[in-house]
Protein backbone atom coordinates (compact mmCIF):
# COMPACT_ATOMS: atom_id res chain seq x y z
CA UNK A 1 0.00 0.00 0.00
CA UNK A 2 1.47 3.59 -0.66
CA UNK A 3 1.56 5.89 1.86
CA UNK A 4 2.52 9.40 2.18
CA UNK A 5 6.58 9.90 2.06
CA UNK A 6 8.78 9.75 5.23
CA UNK A 7 11.66 12.52 4.51
CA UNK A 8 15.15 12.64 6.16
CA UNK A 9 17.38 15.14 6.26
CA UNK A 10 20.50 14.43 6.60
CA UNK A 11 22.23 18.04 6.97
CA UNK A 12 26.08 17.74 7.67
CA UNK A 13 27.89 13.99 7.15
CA UNK A 14 30.95 13.23 8.29
CA UNK A 15 32.97 13.87 5.04
CA UNK A 16 32.58 17.45 3.69
CA UNK A 17 34.80 20.26 5.20
CA UNK A 18 33.45 23.44 5.98
CA UNK A 19 36.06 24.93 4.14
CA UNK A 20 34.86 23.78 1.08
CA UNK A 21 31.32 23.27 1.77
CA UNK A 22 30.55 26.90 3.37
CA UNK A 23 26.50 26.50 4.00
CA UNK A 24 27.23 23.35 5.65
CA UNK A 25 25.96 22.98 9.15
CA UNK A 26 28.50 22.00 11.77
CA UNK A 27 27.31 24.27 15.20
CA UNK A 28 24.64 23.05 17.60
CA UNK A 29 23.26 26.60 16.66
CA UNK A 30 23.29 25.90 12.44
CA UNK A 31 21.71 22.31 12.76
CA UNK A 32 19.21 23.92 15.34
CA UNK A 33 18.41 26.39 12.72
CA UNK A 34 18.48 23.77 9.65
CA UNK A 35 16.32 21.01 11.44
CA UNK A 36 13.99 23.97 12.05
CA UNK A 37 13.43 24.86 8.74
CA UNK A 38 13.27 21.18 7.11
CA UNK A 39 10.85 20.24 9.78
CA UNK A 40 8.78 22.98 8.59
CA UNK A 41 8.79 22.13 5.10
CA UNK A 42 7.93 18.71 6.14
CA UNK A 43 10.83 16.55 7.31
CA UNK A 44 10.09 14.16 9.76
CA UNK A 45 13.63 12.46 10.82
CA UNK A 46 17.40 14.15 11.32
CA UNK A 47 20.10 12.09 10.91
CA UNK A 48 22.94 13.33 12.46
CA UNK A 49 26.43 13.35 12.66
CA UNK A 50 28.15 16.19 14.58
CA UNK A 51 31.36 18.52 14.72
CA UNK A 52 33.84 19.70 16.93
CA UNK A 53 34.91 23.10 17.29
CA UNK A 54 37.13 22.93 14.48
CA UNK A 55 34.37 21.35 12.61
CA UNK A 56 35.81 18.02 12.22
CA UNK A 57 33.87 15.15 12.96
CA UNK A 58 33.44 14.00 16.01
CA UNK A 59 31.53 11.15 18.18
CA UNK A 60 32.21 12.85 21.75
CA UNK A 61 29.67 11.91 24.31
CA UNK A 62 28.93 15.29 26.12
CA UNK A 63 28.31 16.71 22.53
CA UNK A 64 26.01 14.04 21.57
CA UNK A 65 23.84 14.33 24.78
CA UNK A 66 23.29 17.90 24.57
CA UNK A 67 22.66 17.57 20.61
CA UNK A 68 20.05 15.16 20.91
CA UNK A 69 18.57 17.32 23.90
CA UNK A 70 18.79 20.85 21.70
CA UNK A 71 16.86 19.25 18.99
CA UNK A 72 13.79 17.64 21.18
CA UNK A 73 13.84 21.04 22.85
CA UNK A 74 13.82 23.01 20.03
CA UNK A 75 12.16 20.48 17.29
CA UNK A 76 9.39 17.47 17.06
CA UNK A 77 11.40 15.49 14.67
CA UNK A 78 12.73 11.77 15.53
CA UNK A 79 16.34 12.08 16.57
CA UNK A 80 18.35 9.55 14.32
CA UNK A 81 22.07 9.59 15.36
CA UNK A 82 24.61 8.14 13.02
CA UNK A 83 26.95 4.81 14.34
CA UNK A 84 28.75 5.15 11.61
CA UNK A 85 30.28 8.36 12.33
CA UNK A 86 33.27 8.78 10.00
CA UNK A 87 35.65 5.94 8.26
CA UNK A 88 38.38 6.66 10.88
CA UNK A 89 35.77 6.22 13.85
CA UNK A 90 36.66 2.95 16.52
CA UNK A 91 33.90 0.54 17.18
CA UNK A 92 33.95 1.40 20.48
CA UNK A 93 33.04 4.80 20.05
CA UNK A 94 30.60 4.11 17.67
CA UNK A 95 28.51 1.59 19.90
CA UNK A 96 28.81 4.28 22.82
CA UNK A 97 26.63 6.40 20.38
CA UNK A 98 23.75 4.52 21.74
CA UNK A 99 24.43 6.05 25.24
CA UNK A 100 23.73 9.38 24.19
CA UNK A 101 19.25 7.88 24.36
CA UNK A 102 18.18 8.80 20.74
CA UNK A 103 15.29 7.53 19.13
CA UNK A 104 16.89 5.89 16.29
CA UNK A 105 20.07 5.05 15.45
CA UNK A 106 22.15 4.30 11.84
CA UNK A 107 23.02 0.28 11.78
CA UNK A 108 24.64 -0.45 8.56
CA UNK A 109 24.59 -3.86 7.45
CA UNK A 110 28.12 -4.35 6.34
CA UNK A 111 31.76 -2.96 4.86
CA UNK A 112 31.79 -1.15 1.96
CA UNK A 113 34.45 0.84 -0.30
CA UNK A 114 33.80 4.33 0.30
CA UNK A 115 35.79 6.42 -2.01
CA UNK A 116 39.53 5.68 -1.30
CA UNK A 117 38.83 4.51 1.72
CA UNK A 118 36.50 1.74 3.83
CA UNK A 119 33.95 1.76 5.76
CA UNK A 120 33.92 -0.88 7.72
CA UNK A 121 31.61 -2.56 9.49
CA UNK A 122 32.54 -6.49 11.06
CA UNK A 123 29.55 -9.08 11.32
CA UNK A 124 30.50 -9.16 15.67
CA UNK A 125 29.82 -5.49 15.48
CA UNK A 126 27.16 -5.05 13.31
CA UNK A 127 25.41 -8.18 16.20
CA UNK A 128 26.55 -5.99 18.95
CA UNK A 129 24.77 -3.03 17.82
CA UNK A 130 21.84 -4.23 16.80
CA UNK A 131 21.19 -6.21 20.32
CA UNK A 132 22.26 -2.87 22.10
CA UNK A 133 19.89 -1.43 20.22
CA UNK A 134 17.15 -4.13 21.19
CA UNK A 135 18.61 -3.79 25.05
CA UNK A 136 17.98 0.31 25.12
CA UNK A 137 14.38 0.62 23.28
CA UNK A 138 16.25 2.12 20.31
CA UNK A 139 14.55 1.72 16.80
CA UNK A 140 17.18 1.16 14.04
CA UNK A 141 17.92 2.15 10.69
CA UNK A 142 19.70 -0.23 8.39
CA UNK A 143 21.53 1.56 6.33
CA UNK A 144 22.27 -0.37 2.86
CA UNK A 145 25.38 0.70 0.53
CA UNK A 146 25.00 -2.69 -1.42
CA UNK A 147 22.54 -5.36 -2.04
CA UNK A 148 24.48 -8.26 0.10
CA UNK A 149 24.14 -6.02 2.98
CA UNK A 150 20.07 -6.94 2.43
CA UNK A 151 21.26 -10.29 2.80
CA UNK A 152 23.10 -9.61 5.58
CA UNK A 153 20.08 -8.01 7.64
CA UNK A 154 17.91 -11.07 6.94
CA UNK A 155 20.82 -13.04 8.42
CA UNK A 156 20.61 -10.88 11.36
CA UNK A 157 16.56 -10.84 11.89
CA UNK A 158 16.59 -14.51 11.73
CA UNK A 159 19.69 -14.66 13.93
CA UNK A 160 18.65 -11.92 16.92
CA UNK A 161 15.20 -11.40 16.69
CA UNK A 162 13.48 -8.43 15.15
CA UNK A 163 14.34 -4.61 16.61
CA UNK A 164 13.01 -2.71 18.76
CA UNK A 165 8.94 -1.80 18.06
CA UNK A 166 9.08 -4.68 15.82
CA UNK A 167 8.83 -2.53 12.19
CA UNK A 168 11.76 -2.87 9.90
CA UNK A 169 13.30 0.21 8.24
CA UNK A 170 15.89 0.06 5.93
CA UNK A 171 17.91 2.86 3.72
CA UNK A 172 19.54 2.74 0.56
CA UNK A 173 22.05 4.81 -0.08
CA UNK A 174 23.22 4.95 -3.43
CA UNK A 175 25.95 5.86 -5.46
CA UNK A 176 28.95 5.95 -3.16
CA UNK A 177 31.97 4.93 -4.87
CA UNK A 178 32.51 1.35 -3.94
CA UNK A 179 29.06 1.00 -3.20
CA UNK A 180 25.74 -0.33 -5.48
CA UNK A 181 25.18 2.84 -8.28
CA UNK A 182 22.28 5.47 -7.91
CA UNK A 183 20.13 3.93 -10.52
CA UNK A 184 16.27 2.94 -11.49
CA UNK A 185 17.18 -0.72 -12.14
CA UNK A 186 19.66 -1.20 -8.53
CA UNK A 187 17.25 0.77 -6.59
CA UNK A 188 14.12 -1.72 -8.14
CA UNK A 189 16.54 -5.11 -7.34
CA UNK A 190 17.18 -3.73 -4.23
CA UNK A 191 13.56 -3.12 -3.35
CA UNK A 192 12.51 -6.95 -4.96
CA UNK A 193 15.07 -8.04 -2.22
CA UNK A 194 12.76 -6.58 0.21
CA UNK A 195 10.44 -9.30 0.11
CA UNK A 196 13.10 -11.78 1.85
CA UNK A 197 12.11 -9.52 4.99
CA UNK A 198 9.31 -9.10 7.51
CA UNK A 199 6.26 -7.90 5.83
CA UNK A 200 5.78 -4.22 6.04
CA UNK A 201 9.27 -3.41 5.61
CA UNK A 202 9.31 0.26 4.23
CA UNK A 203 12.57 1.77 3.00
CA UNK A 204 13.88 5.06 2.24
CA UNK A 205 16.62 5.88 -0.29
CA UNK A 206 19.01 8.50 -1.17
CA UNK A 207 21.38 9.06 -4.37
CA UNK A 208 24.74 10.54 -3.61
CA UNK A 209 25.71 13.70 -5.46
CA UNK A 210 24.92 13.22 -9.32
CA UNK A 211 22.08 10.21 -8.49
CA UNK A 212 20.54 11.89 -6.43
CA UNK A 213 17.23 13.28 -8.46
CA UNK A 214 17.18 9.79 -10.53
CA UNK A 215 16.99 7.58 -7.20
CA UNK A 216 14.39 10.45 -5.23
CA UNK A 217 12.63 9.75 -8.19
CA UNK A 218 12.80 6.06 -8.69
CA UNK A 219 12.10 5.68 -4.56
CA UNK A 220 9.01 7.63 -5.47
CA UNK A 221 7.20 5.68 -7.38
CA UNK A 222 8.30 2.46 -6.46
CA UNK A 223 6.86 3.12 -2.83
CA UNK A 224 10.05 4.40 -1.16
CA UNK A 225 11.00 7.45 1.14
CA UNK A 226 13.01 9.82 1.22
CA UNK A 227 16.12 11.23 2.27
CA UNK A 228 17.79 14.28 1.20
CA UNK A 229 20.44 16.53 2.49
CA UNK A 230 24.13 18.00 2.27
CA UNK A 231 25.30 14.89 3.80
CA UNK A 232 24.72 13.29 0.34
CA UNK A 233 24.04 15.63 -1.81
CA UNK A 234 26.58 19.68 -1.92
CA UNK A 235 25.40 20.62 -5.83
CA UNK A 236 22.10 21.11 -7.06
CA UNK A 237 22.38 21.35 -10.10
CA UNK A 238 25.34 21.58 -12.43
CA UNK A 239 27.28 24.39 -11.25
CA UNK A 240 25.34 25.47 -8.69
CA UNK A 241 26.32 24.46 -5.09
CA UNK A 242 23.74 23.42 -2.57
CA UNK A 243 23.12 26.83 -0.42
CA UNK A 244 20.96 25.18 2.67
CA UNK A 245 19.14 21.92 3.42
CA UNK A 246 15.62 23.17 2.94
CA UNK A 247 16.83 23.81 -0.50
CA UNK A 248 17.04 20.18 -1.28
CA UNK A 249 13.78 18.91 1.27
CA UNK A 250 11.63 21.46 -0.26
CA UNK A 251 12.52 20.01 -3.58
CA UNK A 252 11.79 16.06 -2.37
CA UNK A 253 8.57 17.71 -0.80
CA UNK A 254 8.15 19.09 -4.15
CA UNK A 255 8.13 16.01 -6.25
CA UNK A 256 6.68 13.71 -3.08
CA UNK A 257 3.32 16.28 -3.64
CA UNK A 258 3.40 15.87 -7.56
CA UNK A 259 3.58 12.08 -6.54
CA UNK A 260 0.46 12.76 -4.32
CA UNK A 261 2.53 10.95 -1.44
CA UNK A 262 2.71 14.48 0.95
CA UNK A 263 4.86 14.64 3.41
CA UNK A 264 4.10 12.32 6.48
CA UNK A 265 4.02 14.51 9.79
CA UNK A 266 6.27 13.35 12.38
CA UNK A 267 3.23 11.72 14.78
CA UNK A 268 2.90 9.65 11.44
CA UNK A 269 6.46 8.81 11.14
CA UNK A 270 6.50 7.97 14.79
CA UNK A 271 3.57 5.23 13.91
CA UNK A 272 5.10 4.15 10.65
CA UNK A 273 8.72 3.32 12.29
CA UNK A 274 7.54 1.66 15.44
CA UNK A 275 8.01 4.84 17.60
N1 LIG B 1 30.10 8.63 7.19
C1 LIG B 1 30.06 7.31 6.68
C2 LIG B 1 31.40 6.66 6.84
C3 LIG B 1 25.89 6.34 8.92
O1 LIG B 1 25.70 7.50 9.21
O2 LIG B 1 25.51 5.42 9.62
C4 LIG B 1 29.04 6.48 7.36
C5 LIG B 1 27.69 6.98 7.35
C6 LIG B 1 26.64 5.99 7.68
O3 LIG B 1 27.39 8.14 7.16
ZN1 LIG C 1 25.39 9.30 8.01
Amino acid sequence: MTTGTLITVAPTGAESAKAEVPALPVTLDELLLTAKECEALGAAVIHVHIRDDEARPTLDQGRLRETVAALRESTDLIVQLSSGGAVTDPEADRLAVLDAAPDMASCTMGTVNFGDDVFLNRWEFIVELHTRMQERGVVPEYEIFDLGHLTALQRLLGRYGLPHGGHVHVDFVMGVPGGMPGTTETLVAARQMLRDLPEGTTFSATGIGRSTIPVLLASLSTGGHLRVGMEDTVTYAKGRPVESNMQLVARAVGFAQLAQRPPLTTAEARELLGL
